[in-house]
């Protein structure tokens, strides 16, 4: 027995190894239990000598001995392996606790959780159109030049086809016409009505793309389109449908709106879209100026053919507008090209709450 480790037979309790028991429970860490161990158990250790003494006793004392010390034995490795475990359990936790990191990325605090004022154009057109029964369509940026042009009746020289007026691409598997990205979202009707039958009631809205850059044009913007497609629709449809939508979403009743004869490929006839407003002072709905705001027309019928529509047994109107305009028209905003920046101080400006999203009976 070495001389820190009390010897287990001076206790004064009844039972002979309680205190050696009490010392391995009481162990602070694995190196002053293993001190324990060799004390108790190791070649020179407390019991190992005890049970070495057992042959200097007679028979009968002997094996009484034996059975008490291996009794002993047992419950002292017991209890060593017992408190090893629960040593090594701490320690683990100890280090996992002292070890930690956390691997997430805070969020932003800068973010400014606005949203831009196309999207919140473009919600309030899908809410407002929504209400007179359209759907929003949707389909590629990439398109074909046949998706894109020829389907649409624009023919080979016409100066939108022009290389400097759009963005071609090359043909999918390096055969054919180039792609393009589109110019219009015009596109999308014609890809609606190849795939849907008739009556059809759509708007798309999205991103088109023309080779122009400047104050007032990005190479990048924004188009809403809508189409109206079933047996008896007619000029009046159009110029009820545009009408309610152009007040509704300036939120003047009695704002002026012309129609004017105009051209486009697609559409015959064709009409230019007008509002009234006040050209000194940039104010819609009254003065005695007209403002351009969107094209219009009844779908030609070789476009209706060009989609799988036979144009004896239907016909509609379809129209097409800016949405970036009529954005910067609403909200007296004066300058493009922050649309595209994002400037956050812009964005903090111009920018909606989410908490507040386009609804009709709040007014847009
Ligand atoms: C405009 C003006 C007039 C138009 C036509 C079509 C389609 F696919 F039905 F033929 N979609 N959009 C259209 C008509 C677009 O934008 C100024």
């Amino acid at each position: 027995m070495t001389d820190d480790l009390p010897d287990p037979r001076d206790n004064a309790d009844a039972d002979p190894c309680r205190a050696a028991l009490h010392d391995i429970a009481a162990a602070a860490d694995l190196r002053a239990l293993e001190a324990l161990r060799v004390a108790l158990l190791g070649k020179a250790g407390w019991l190992t000598l005890r049970l070495k003494e057992l042959g200097k006793l007679a028979p009968e004392a002997r094996r009484a001995r034996g059975v008490e010390l291996n009794t002993l034995k047992e419950s002292l490795l017991t209890a060593i392996e017992a408190r090893r475990v629960a040593l090594e359990e701490s320690a683990l936790a100890a280090r996992l606790a002292s070890e930690r990191i956390d691997v997430t990325l805070p969020a932003r605090p800068a973010a400014p959780g606005l949203i831009h004022p196309i999207s919140r154009t473009m919600d309030e057109i899908a809410a407002l159109f929504g209400a007179m029964g359209f759907t929003v369509a949707e389909g590629p940026d990439i398109e074909t030049d046949w998706h894109n042009f020829g389907a649409l009746n624009i023919p080979a020289h016409h100066p939108a086809r022009a290389d400097h007026d759009t963005f071609y691409l090359p043909p999918e598997n390096g055969e054919g016409a180039p792609r393009v990205l589109r110019t219009h979202t015009s596109p999308v009707q014609m890809r609606t009505m190849l795939r849907e039958k008739p009556p059809i009631r759509i708007i798309a809205m999205g991103r088109t793309y023309r080779a122009d850059h400047d104050a007032t044009h990005s190479p990048m913007f924004h188009q809403c389109e809508g189409l109206v497609i079933d047996r008896a629709i007619t000029l009046g449809h159009l110029k009820g449908c545009l009408v309610d939508f152009l007040r509704a979403f300036f939120g003047l009743p009695d704002l002026p709106v012309r129609f004017r004869a105009s051209y486009f490929p697609f559409t015959e006839p064709s009409m230019e879209v007008d509002i009234g407003w006040n050209r000194q002072s940039g104010e819609l709905g009254r003065g005695s100026d007209w403002l351009e705001i969107l094209g219009s027309g009844m779908v030609h019928a070789k476009v209706l053919a060009n989609g799988g529509i036979d144009p004896g047994e239907w016909q509609g109107f379809a129209f097409g507008m800016g949405i970036e305009r009529i954005t910067m028209l609403k909200h007296g905003i004066n300058d493009l090209r922050p649309f595209f920046d994002g400037d956050l101080r812009w964005l903090r400006h111009y920018g909606f709450s989410p908490l507040a999203p386009a609804m009709l009976h709040e007014g847009v």
